[in-house]
């Protein structure tokens, strides 16, 4: 009887060190699994360190739109590099910076808005609105979807109509996954020719509207209504920008927002109400 005990006991103390074992290498394979996120992760954000971006000729990194600059001179030598170009489309090509920044000399600074005393003129910019980054940034972006069927939810425009007074038609439907949870957000410009009315409104995946982006409520008048901006990610965080032109009389100013789960990162002022749903 004794002799027939003792390889079950020697078998379950067997267990228990496999079983300990196993723990153990679970543990070292998550914390190597961790450490290696938290790396991959600080290399993703050093490797986009010092990346100088400038939209439609202008420098958005907050240190060098301050009112208070005075030299543009030593901001021109900064960002005069090479670029790579980005439109809604995604990348178009590589620029030596010179052309693209012509335009510094005549920034004016107006409030905390940065506001292009003249719209910097090159070859780029009849391409369209641009992004120039001077790193490549191509890994880090999500494909914008054109959806030409511009087909929106009728209880969308009904709100737009309402809240505005206004009977819009759909000029432009943007879809892309902003925050990388997996769905497309949308953005739509409306516009009411009649009334100078046009708005750029961000709807969540199902349809409902998240934000005004823009509204410019009368006078509006283009012969485009399309959106007028870039989405990328600039800083390889994995949440899109929207890079905006707004019109702002006969000049433009512009605007950069960060979108996450109903929550908005970036400039706001009071064309912007998230909290409107
Ligand atoms: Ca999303
Ligand atoms: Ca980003």
């Amino acid at each position: 009887m004794l002799m027939k005990k003792r390889p079950i006991i020697m078998e379950v103390k067997l267990d228990k060190k496999i079983i300990a074992l196993i723990i153990v290498i679970i543990l070292v394979i998550l914390i190597t699994g961790f450490c290696l996120y938290i790396a991959l992760n600080e290399n993703d954000k050093n490797e986009l360190e010092g990346n100088l971006v400038v939209f439609c000729g202008i420098p958005v990194d907050p240190s060098d739109t301050r009112p208070d600059i005075v030299d543009v001179n030593a901001l021109k030598e900064k960002y005069t590099t090479e670029y790579y170009i980005y439109t809604i489309d995604g990348f178009i090509t590589k620029k030596e910076g010179v052309g693209i920044f012509a335009g510094l000399s005549e920034v004016q600074f107006e409030g905390i808005n940065y506001i292009a005393g003249d719209t910097p003129r090159n070859e780029i910019l009849s391409i369209g609105t641009f992004i120039a980054s001077s790193m490549d940034i191509s890994n880090y972006q999500r494909e914008v979807v054109r959806d030409s069927t511009k087909v929106v939810d009728e209880a969308v425009i009904k709100k737009i109509n309402q809240r505005y007074n206004v009977s819009v038609l759909v000029s432009d439907k943007l879809l892309v996954d902003l925050d990388n949870n997996g769905t497309n957000e949308k953005i739509i410009t409306v516009y009411d020719k009649d009334k100078g009315f046009f708005g750029t409104i961000l709807l969540s995946d199902e349809d409902k509207i998240e934000c005004y982006l823009s509204v410019v409520k009368e006078g509006y008048q283009s012969s485009s209504y399309d959106f007028n901006g870039v989405i990328v990610d600039t800083d390889g965080n994995g949440l899109m920008e929207i890079y905006m032109s707004l019109p702002r009389y006969e000049k433009f100013t512009w605007r950069t927002l960060e979108y996450e789960k109903g929550n908005f990162k970036g400039e706001n002022d009071e064309y912007i109400d998230p909290k409107v749903q």
